[in-house]
């Protein structure tokens, strides 16, 4: 076979998209065979510059409609009751580059989620020492990394409604699969909100304030909405979808990223995921159009990371289109294309790898 060399491209790449994609990497999809993906594979997604969070000075201003309003250094947090967590987060534009036209943002095109062990304490804890007040509603979450998005120069930061922030499994964390947080996951302490899109786990986390009205910050009023036109009030982005992914079989084309594999017993690998907490209830793998179960490996870890699964498969020689996709207790189930969102939210569409059968 002689070699050969891939076309010139002509005409014009968006530099926006590819300044995101470098800085906001994915997770390598053959990383979906570690149940804990390893912190340096882990996704990434930061909005403006990683901030400088040193640990020694760091303090998390809990402030707001509290009895006790205080300041906790990272060793005081430390000395608080800990628990750590395997969770899965997800982005909420994970598959946007799948939807076309496509809005101007991350472009993910399926890599956007990974899964950690979080170590902390739960948030509650220190609420309940601050005492909350009787009309605190919401609390409002800050972290340090300021920059313009829609033209409002805002810091990143989320809300919770009380009953959520108040949930068992919502922690502050400070370390990451046994380590310190790094730099680019929030160090030195984060918000992890399980069962939910990214979003709400706000890194760097500074301020926690508790108020008795909805927050209209940019990242809580006008994005992580899900929207079909502009203007519309739209529905807010909370717990993820329910999803499942592969690891792509066979070896890569280095461009392409089509695959090759060998004729033959295969077993294909994959995990899958829901929101919420509810969990993973079935999984099927489409091999040229004909569904068939794949094999729920034994129960996730918690109740909030991904489970694997596998499907042995008899590859035939030949070109073939294979599918994954997750139903969850609920009996929610990926769609088997995108649905439409303006902003390309929450795009849980079936993942398809076209593989060549040698
Ligand atoms: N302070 C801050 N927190 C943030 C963000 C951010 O840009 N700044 N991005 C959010 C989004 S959209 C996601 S998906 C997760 C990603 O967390 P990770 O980069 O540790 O995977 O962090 C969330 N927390
Ligand atoms: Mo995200």
């Amino acid at each position: 076979m002689s070699p050969t060399r891939r076309p010139p491209i002509v005409g014009r790449f968006q530099p926006e998209e590819v300044a995101l994609a470098t800085r906001n990497s994915g997770m390598p999809l053959e990383a979906l065979r570690y149940d804990v993906t390893p912190v340096g594979l882990h996704y990434l997604l930061i909005h403006f510059d990683i901030p400088e969070g040193d640990a020694a000075s760091w303090t998390l201003e809990l402030g707001g409609l509290l009895e006790r309003p205080a300041r906790l250094s990272l060793a005081q947090i430390r000395a608080l009751p800990q628990k750590t967590l395997r969770v899965t987060l997800e982005c909420a534009g994970n598959g946007r580059a799948q939807v076309s036209p496509r809005y101007p943002s991350m472009p993910w095109i399926e890599e956007g989620a990974s899964t950690a062990e979080w170590t902390g304490t739960p948030l509650a804890g220190v609420l309940e020492a601050a005492g909350l007040r009787a009309q605190a509603t919401h609390l409002v979450f800050s972290g340090t990394d300021r920059g313009i998005d829609r033209g409002i120069e805002h810091e990143y930061a989320r809300s919770l409604v009380l009953d959520e922030a108040m949930r068992d499994e919502v922690l502050l964390v400070h370390a990451m699969n046994g380590q310190p947080l790094l730099p680019q996951h929030g160090a030195p302490l984060r918000l992890i909100v399980p069962g939910w899109y990214g979003m709400a786990s706000v890194k760097g986390l500074a301020k926690s304030e508790a108020v008795d009205r909805p927050f209209e910050g940019v990242q809580q009023a006008l994005s992580y909405h899900f929207r079909r036109e502009p203007g519309e009030a739209g529905v807010p982005c909370t717990h993820m979808r329910v999803n499942a992914l592969m690891i792509p079989p066979g070896i890569p084309d280095f461009y392409k990223r089509s695959r090759l594999v060998e004729a033959g017993a295969q077993r294909l690998r994959g995990r899958a995921w829901s929101g919420g907490g509810t969990p993973v209830a079935k999984v099927e793998v489409c091999v040229n159009g004909d569904w068939r179960a794949a094999v729920l490996e034994p129960a996730a870890a918690s109740p909030w990371a991904w489970r694997g699964w596998h499907f042995d498969w008899q590859a035939e020689p030949g070109e073939h289109e294979l599918a994954c996709r997750a139903t969850d207790a609920a009996g929610a189930v990926q769609p088997l294309a995108p649905v439409w969102d303006i902003a390309g939210f929450g795009n849980n569409a079936v993942q398809r790898v076209a593989v060549t059968v040698r």
